[in-house]
């Protein structure tokens, strides 16, 4: 298995390169394991296939479906890092704008893949941590090990019922925990056609520790939000972002200035998006607007539409470079190999399948 298959011709700026689809199915809970209930998944990492097996009228079936790189539910955090992110951080460090989604149905380990958890305080790396933590790292120890003159700056925000809210800004005491939800935070779009998230907290950030205070900051609050709505960070997108800024060389009076930008971003549960799907527009209402335009979307660019709806929501104007435009992308799936969850998880691979025909022309950034 090796790394992701990306262009690495960086010269060749018309290059069409498709999103990376990875999937990963997560083992059963000790529950599901107790209560022997029935799987239905089976993934081939070698042959990079998921088979679904279902049954249609009292005839079983098999679906196939292949991906860039599969993950069953031995998988290990640091294994998925290595060899599905490691790379798409590099090209980060190489000056590129990349974005990792995670999608799937809730508790399927979005946030576990994302985020991870974390079982012992020591300093390290827990064996359990996720992407977020892991991608911080490596960006330190790289740019440390190059003796590097750079700069990092991160951004940590949530989207909800599209209000964003921004998860680093510091409690503000003289207000009420409603007001603090409501800081307003604005999408504007400079004259480029570039997005900018105003009211936002942008953080400088020197070590690893200053992030993962926070991190937690981050983390802490929306698990506030979540006990107050009740498991609201199932129906939430969470964006965080790290931007590095690399000091190249100097020429003459003029600073070489190396720039890339990575997003990961953990959707909110990909169920609410069926239940949208199927649902009349009036009783859908405005559930997960910015998940049900997020599949508009990819359905527009999969069909080469004329017209790609980014507009039509926060998430896919925050997000517009990564779906069709100079951002690379990758997207984790993940699905439960429950029985239980058969028809959630056959609607994830599906929509995860039809994804990898989106094409991103990547350029790197230069300053
Ligand atoms: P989601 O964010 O998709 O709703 P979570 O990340 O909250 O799902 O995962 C649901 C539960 O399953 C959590 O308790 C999580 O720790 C556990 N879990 C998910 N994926 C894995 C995995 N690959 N290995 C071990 N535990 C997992
Ligand atoms: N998934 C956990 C957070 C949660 O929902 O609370 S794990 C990682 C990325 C973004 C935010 C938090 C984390 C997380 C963490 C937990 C507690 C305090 C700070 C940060 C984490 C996990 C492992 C290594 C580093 C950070």
């Amino acid at each position: 298995r090796g790394t992701l298959d990306w262009n690495s011709n960086h010269k060749d700026k018309d290059k069409e390169v498709n999103v990376q689809v990875v999937l990963r199915c997560r083992p059963l809970s000790d529950e599901e394991q107790k209560s022997h209930v029935q799987k239905v998944v089976s993934c081939n990492e070698t042959k990079r296939e998921v088979t679904v097996l279902h049954s249609l009228n009292n005839k079983p079936i098999d679906k196939v479906f292949t991906f860039d790189k599969v993950f069953g539910p031995k998988a290990q955090q640091k294994s998925i890092y290595e060899q599905a992110i490691s790379p798409i951080v590099n090209e980060v460090l190489d000056g590129f704008n990349c974005t990792v989604f995670a999608y799937g149905q809730t508790g399927t380990g979005k946030t576990y893949t994302m985020e991870g958890g974390m079982r012992k305080k020591n300093g390290n790396l827990p064996a359990e941590a996720g992407v977020i933590p892991r991608a911080v790292h490596q960006i330190f120890d790289t740019l440390e090990a190059q003796n590097a003159d750079y700069s990092l700056r991160v951004t940590f925000l949530e989207l909800y019922n599209e209000e964003i809210t921004d998860l680093l800004a510091p409690e503000d005491h003289s207000r009420t925990s409603e007001d603090r939800q409501k800081k307003p935070i604005s999408l504007m779009e400079d004259g480029k056609g570039c997005v900018i998230v105003r009211g936002l907290e942008e953080e400088p950030v020197y070590t690893v520790n200053e992030i993962y205070t926070l991190l937690e900051r981050g983390a802490a609050k929306r698990r506030t939000a979540d006990t107050l709505l009740n498991k609201r960070s199932s129906r939430s997108h969470s964006v965080f972002s790290i931007t590095v800024h690399i000091k190249e060389a100097t020429v003459g009076d003029e600073e070489l200035i190396k720039c890339g930008k990575l997003n990961l971003v953990d959707l909110a549960g990909s169920e609410t998006y069926l239940v949208q799907v199927h649902a009349r527009a009036r009783e859908a209402g405005e559930i997960n607007k910015s998940l049900l335009t997020l599949g508009r979307v990819i359905n527009a660019l999969v069909e080469h539409s004329t017209h790609i709806p980014y507009r039509d929501s926060k998430l896919t104007r925050l997000l517009r470079e990564s779906l069709g435009g100079k951002t690379k992308t990758c997207i984790i799936a993940t699905i439960s190999p429950c029985f239980h969850f058969v028809d959630e998880t056959l609607s994830t691979l599906d929509y995860a399948h039809r994804a990898k025909n989106i094409k991103n022309r990547p350029e790197a950034n230069q300053k």
